[in-house]
């Protein structure tokens, strides 16, 4: 097949599952086109079945805010006509799922390009259900082709939301092979000289993950003695306010700020346990990429974070906020070296047999073979 991709290229969990799926598919002999503002994360390497196609944007005086939407769907457009595309797939419905139907509508009179739209969080539970945004993300969704939700928690959200139930539920996935525990990687003797247990947070540092709360949890452990240090991975607007958090509760020599790393998994790999404390999260793609590196998971019972973590085998759930419990937990964590081998094993086990590429990749083609299956009846 020859499939449009397209994605928010910035440090986010939607960007990175969509350039993951594009190479997977890639792999297995598709044609992936990816059309963005900027090179998708992660996605490092073009090749013959991997490209990208950049929106450019005309500036012009007369617009305050550029019509990124419109640049978007006259890109999608040209890029369909001209790579013959047989779908176009778009992950995060706002504004993608509205440029992807306008862009189908323009070429409908050449040919039918059906519009597949992955809803992947607030685009749903926050943006979306945002009066000024909530009519068309409902006709997003009405008019796609295909939609899918990547847990059964944002299934319900949407259905509860918008009122409309036509969601394959299609959860994110990790590759085995770039997951894994790093006991030996030199990172961990320098993140960690005195051989302390290393806590990871991984995020975009936005106000939904609940950043501080990590810091909160390290000072917990500290006064309850326990001799650890805190990895926060990532940047964004909640960052200074951690540093300030750190310095007064008093954790700011056991704090590192790494800021945005390519690697991720280089970090999960020397983890002892990853911290995911959010408010609100559809998946939790951390959480999976962490218990894939055997990394048991402290995290809150929000959303479909229960989806991918299970409470006492792969992690700890808590209520928001509740960091005396979320310390206490990393406690038992620290003092049973035991059970946190053995919980990091379940962890990893869990990932791979429930959400291994091997086995998510292959609904995604299924779903486009139905999705366009339809399209061509609808034709005929
Ligand atoms: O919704 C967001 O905050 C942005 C979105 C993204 O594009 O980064 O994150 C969501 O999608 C991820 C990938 O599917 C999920 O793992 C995250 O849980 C989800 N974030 C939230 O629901 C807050």
């Amino acid at each position: 097949m020859n499939i449009g991709i397209t994605v928010y290229p910035t440090y986010g969990g939607s960007g990175i599952v969509g350039s993951e799926l594009g190479k997977e598919l890639s792999e297995r002999g598709h044609n992936v086109h990816f059309i963005s503002s900027g090179l998708p994360t992660r996605l490092t390497e073009l090749n013959a079945r991997v490209h990208f196609h950049e929106v450019e944007m005309m500036s012009y005086p007369l617009f305050e805010h550029q019509p990124y939407s419109l640049a978007l769907a006259t890109k999608m457009a040209t890029v369909a006509r001209a790579e013959k595309l047989d779908l176009l797939h778009v992950h995060y419905a706002i504004p993608h799922s509205i440029s992807a139907i306008l862009a189908r509508e323009s070429i409908k009179e050449r040919f039918y390009l059906p519009v597949i739209t992955t809803l992947h969080g607030t685009d749903i539970t926050l943006v979306g259900a945002d009066r000024s945004y909530l009519p068309i993300t409902r006709y997003g969704l009405q008019q796609s082709d295909g939609v899918t939700a990547v847990s059964q928690f944002l299934k319900k959200a949407t259905i509860e939301t918008f009122d409309f139930d036509e969601i394959e539920v299609i959860p994110n996935f990790i590759c085995a092979c770039h997951y894994k525990k790093l006991p030996e990687s030199p990172l961990r003797e320098e993140l960690a000289p005195a051989g302390e247990k290393l806590l990871v947070h991984v995020s975009n540092f936005r106000a939904v993950k609940r950043p501080l709360d990590c810091v909160e949890i390290l000072a917990k452990v500290k006064q309850k003695g326990g001799k650890a240090r805190l990895v926060m991975v990532g940047d964004g607007p909640e960052r200074s306010a951690c540093y300030y958090q750190a310095e007064k509760l008093g954790v700011k020599e056991e704090t590192i700020f790494v800021g945005k790393q390519a690697n991720i998994s280089d970090y999960l790999g020397v983890a002892d346990v990853f911290l995911l404390p959010s408010e609100l999260e559809s998946f939790g793609l951390a959480a999976l990429e962490a218990e894939a590196c055997e990394v048991p998971v402290i995290a809150t019972r929000i959303g479909g974070i229960p989806e991918v973590v299970t409470d006492g085998e792969t992690g700890f759930l808590s209520d928001i906020g509740d960091t005396e419990k979320m310390s206490d937990d990393v406690m038992k964590l620290l003092k049973d070296e035991a059970m946190r081998i053995e919980m990091g094993e379940k962890a990893r086990e869990s990932a791979i047999s429930r959400y291994g590429s091997e086995l998510i990749i292959p609904h995604y083609i299924s779903f486009y073979e139905k999705i366009l299956q339809t399209a061509k009846s609808a034709a005929a």
